[in-house]
């Protein structure tokens, strides 16, 4: 039992014997309510008694689990896309309720008995497959990584690892290998390309090399354990581990194999790169590799001394191969430890153990991948980039910690 400082114990002890308070929370108070107490001693012992899990049934099992009330996590949606709270998230599967989203026109509503996927172009045989017809192939299940191209925000001191880079996010997808579907339909030796067209209001379209069909591609219908979610493409999706979210497209219904790519909209007026000279580049698949200290980032506050440094890393080529951490604004580096099992293009974790003397310093990650490849600073990557963002920006973030235990974002 709770004691507001101030009261007096003793009248707690005089008037509620041990024994009418080893008889239950309700007896108890029964006792004290037919005392003669200050009624600020009675409001916190109804308090402690509505506080206390152990003095009352809880809540019986329901249909559906809910987040607890105490946990507020939001995607902060716009009108266009929503954003992974990621410093707000532990481990490296993204609930899904919490997987980022962007849509070109919305959220169709499906009903998967109604929807049809179909292949055709340079096959022996068309088919129209139905996710019944889906479910029927060898399944098959696989963690990884999904990030937005356009997956890069700075210009504020004030912003979160989730306004930074939430738009990538990891489940575990299931589905069917292409290649399964492609030998189901006898692709012509000859094809090249495979266009992918989805069935929402944007009928997104995406042209994507062969080899990538017959390599790791899939068409996933389930998340997490369940039907993949409205939001993610229900009732299923087209997903390219590793590559660019665009191309992945979501509420699948037409496959077309071609010898030449679409050079639709979505690859030509869009998700192309300026580089320098005035040129653009297009066609860039895959996801650079790319890390951020999830904490301590903004808006988080924190004490000297010991801090776990965590993050997240990943790469759209293979496996995360190190992370290294500098506390000293990128002068010096250590290696991180890493969280296995480390993935193949996959999110994976990474924590380093610091103890913070309180003075103002700079916090950064850095990653390295399978190939080589090393993240690069804002500096090198604007200057070979020539531009101070777009597709593809994958910069060391570096996180300021002040003396009262402020974290803000370096920008630049
Ligand atoms: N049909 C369709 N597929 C789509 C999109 C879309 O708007 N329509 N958006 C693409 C983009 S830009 C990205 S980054 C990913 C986002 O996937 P998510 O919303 O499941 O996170 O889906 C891709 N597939
Ligand atoms: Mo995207």
């Amino acid at each position: 039992m709770k004691v507001i400082p101030g009261e007096k114990p003793t009248l707690l002890q005089t008037k509620v014997s041990r024994r009418k308070l080893l008889g239950g929370a309700a007896a108890a108070a029964v006792v004290l309510a037919e005392a003669p107490f200050a009624s600020a001693v009675q409001a916190a012992v109804t308090q402690a008694e509505l506080t206390d899990p152990t003095k009352i049934p809880g809540v019986p099992p329901g249909q559906v689990g809910t987040r607890s009330a105490f946990e507020k996590l939001v995607k902060k949606p716009s009108d266009i896309s929503s954003r992974t709270p990621l410093q707000d998230l532990f481990g490296t599967i993204t609930p899904s309720d919490l997987h980022f989203e962007r849509n070109h026109n919305g959220v169709p509503a499906i009903d998967p008995a109604k929807h049809e996927l179909v292949i055709h172009g340079m096959v022996e045989k068309s088919l129209v497959l139905t996710l019944a017809d889906l479910k029927r192939f060898p399944s098959v299940s696989r963690i990884c990584f999904l990030e937005c191209s356009g997956n890069f925000r700075s210009g504020s001191e004030k912003l979160s690892p989730q306004d930074i880079c939430g738009l990538t996010s990891q489940s575990e997808w299931t589905g069917v290998m292409l290649s399964t579907i492609f030998r189901q339909v006898g692709v012509n030796p000859k094809a090249t390309w495979f266009l992918a067209e989805g069935s929402d209001a944007a009928v997104m379209t995406r042209s994507i090399p062969i080899q990538k069909g017959w390599d790791d591609a899939m068409i996933v219908y389930a998340q997490n354990g369940e039907a993949i979610r409205p939001e993610q493409g229900y009732p299923f999706r087209l997903f390219l581990p590793g590559y660019e979210g665009n191309m992945s497209i979501k509420w699948l219904r037409r496959i077309e194999l071609s010898d030449a790519p679409y050079m639709t909209r979505e690859e030509t007026s869009k998700y192309t790169e300026p580089v320098k000279d005035g040129k653009i580049r297009y066609f860039s698949f895959d996801i650079d590799a790319r890390s951020i200290i999830t904490f301590p980032a903004y808006p988080a506050q924190v004490q000297k001394g010991w801090i776990e440094i965590r993050g997240i890393a990943w790469s759209g080529r293979g496996k995360v191969q190190q992370v290294e951490i500098s506390t000293d604004a990128g002068k010096s580096w250590n290696p991180a430890q890493l969280s296995g099992p480390v993935l193949d293009k996959a999110h994976t974790g990474f924590r380093y153990l610091w103890q913070w003397d309180g003075r103002e310093t700079e916090i950064q990650s850095r990653v390295t991948d399978e190939t080589g490849y090393q993240q690069p600073t804002y500096k090198a990557l604007a200057a070979a980039r020539g531009s101070k963002g777009g597709y593809h920006f994958n910069p060391i973030t570096g996180w300021v910690l002040k003396p009262d235990g402020r974290v803000l974002l370096r920008n630049g």
